[in-house]
């Protein structure tokens, strides 16, 4: 029985513990009937479309576009992340670029846009995907090279490739990033939504990864959209990038919270119910520390995840430090907690089919995507020497938010 008393935190209301609750009742049934390993595009489809028939697609949209909450609930996207991540890899997935894929246009898109957009996103009829990396711009943003150029009246050209597209090859929309040139570096970048029909879209290549899901290369050539497809003003690209970022990085460490916990009570139940010298696993004093530590990181990374969206969710126009400090130590932790739990395992932990095994393959990508630890550690530390110069120099601007 996973343990659910993080619930009675402070951070939470009566409304998030009957979301928790309800989803995790859902998914105990849903989920098998939707996800197939050996067929992940179908699985996503399935999953996506049952996810908005169900209803739990609400969280990922406004109120006012068939959505549940009148903005972003950044606790309900964490809780709904870690419910489902417990359970099954693409099951989270399959939410959580609903969200990122539509997040952009919730924060800054037009009435038109979200209109037309967002709603069918939270039913379940229609696949979202954010296209930001590109083979030689990862964790470097501002060194993006595919361009938007004027054509004509009101359209613009996009040329270029985006690479690690979750969704690619699958999603019906992409919100892609590009060069406008309204200045250098970060300041001149825009953001469009493109539809995956556009003439000019072409998915290159579909990758496959330790832990597959739909993921593609995509190449744009010539592509051409409609000036009312920018969300947010032109060169105001970076910002919308980062912005978005802020609210879906908190949740990466609650996807990886998920992991931590199922693998946890993995290890748990194993180490009661194996037996060896004589007595169950459990009563060996290294075990006992294993469990200990395993324990340790996943309630501090509880902490740190719904401490950031506690504090997104309470006006806080910008988590940049507790987002990335939230998804740096759960994402790690989660790795350490795996890897002691596939231990505790011993030769099964390693065997294919085994949870633990699909674990350790699932939670590798979330310590490198939606910016990488080494990214987390640059935005954290840069924000504290903001802060710093902030309270030296007062009158200058600090960028942070206070909680
Ligand atoms: N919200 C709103 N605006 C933000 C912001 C945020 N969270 N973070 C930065 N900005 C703004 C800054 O205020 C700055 O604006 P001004 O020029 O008006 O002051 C502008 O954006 C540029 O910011 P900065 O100078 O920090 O840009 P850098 O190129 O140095 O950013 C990092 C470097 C590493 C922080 C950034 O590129 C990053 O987060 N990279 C990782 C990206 C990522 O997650 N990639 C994975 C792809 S998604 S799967």
């Amino acid at each position: 029985m996973i343990d659910q008393s993080f619930l009675s935190w402070p951070f939470f209301e009566e409304r998030h513990r009957r979301f928790a609750h309800a989803l995790g009742e859902w998914a105990d049934t849903a989920l098998e009937e939707e996800v197939d390993h050996d067929d992940v595009d179908g699985s996503c489809r399935a999953l996506v479309r049952r996810l908005g028939e169900d209803g739990w697609l609400k969280v990922v949209v406004p109120h006012d576009y068939g959505g549940l909450t009148p903005a972003f609930d950044v606790r309900l996207l964490c809780l709904a992340r870690e419910t489902l991540a417990y359970r099954d890899g693409l099951a989270d997935f399959a939410f959580a670029m609903q969200g990122l894929g539509t997040g952009a246009v919730t924060l800054f898109g037009s009435d038109a846009l979200k209109g037309f957009y967002l709603p069918r996103v939270a039913r379940g009829e229609a696949i979202a995907a954010f296209a930001l990396s590109e083979p030689e711009a990862g964790s470097d943003v501002a060194a993006m090279a595919t361009t938007a150029t004027p054509d004509g009246a009101g359209h613009v050209r996009i040329d270029g490739v985006k690479t690690w597209i979750s969704n690619g090859g699958i999603a019906d929309h992409y919100v892609v990033f590009a060069r406008s040139g309204e200045g250098p570096g970060a300041r001149g970048l825009s953001a469009y939504m493109v539809d995956a029909d556009t003439p000019g879209l072409i998915v290159e290549e579909r990758i496959d990864t330790i832990a597959p899901h739909p993921l593609a290369t995509l190449r744009f050539e010539g592509c051409r959209v409609p000036l009312s497809h920018r969300i947010g003003a032109p060169g105001e690209g970076f910002k919308v990038a980062m912005a978005t970022l802020d609210v879906f990085r908190s949740t990466v460490g609650a996807a990886a919270l998920g992991f931590a916990r199922r693998a946890m009570d993995e290890a748990l139940k194993h180490a009661s119910s194996r037996h060896l010298f004589g007595a169950p696993l459990s009563d060996l004093q290294m075990t006992q520390a294993a469990l200990a530590e395993m324990g340790t990181l996943v309630d501090t990374s509880a902490l740190a995840v719904y401490r950031a969206a506690w504090t997104k969710d309470h006006g806080a126009p910008r988590i940049t430090r507790e987002a990335a400090l939230a998804k740096l130590h759960a994402t790690e932790s989660a790795q350490t907690v795996i890897d002691k739990a596939v231990q505790i395992f011993g030769g099964a932990g390693v065997r294919k089919g085994m949870k633990v095994e699909e674990l350790y393959r699932d939670i590798r990508a979330l310590r490198i995507y939606e910016g990488a630890t080494e990214v987390q550690k640059v935005v954290i530390a840069r924000e504290m020497l903001k802060l710093l110069a902030a309270q030296s120099h007062p009158g200058t601007a600090s960028h942070r938010a206070s909680a």
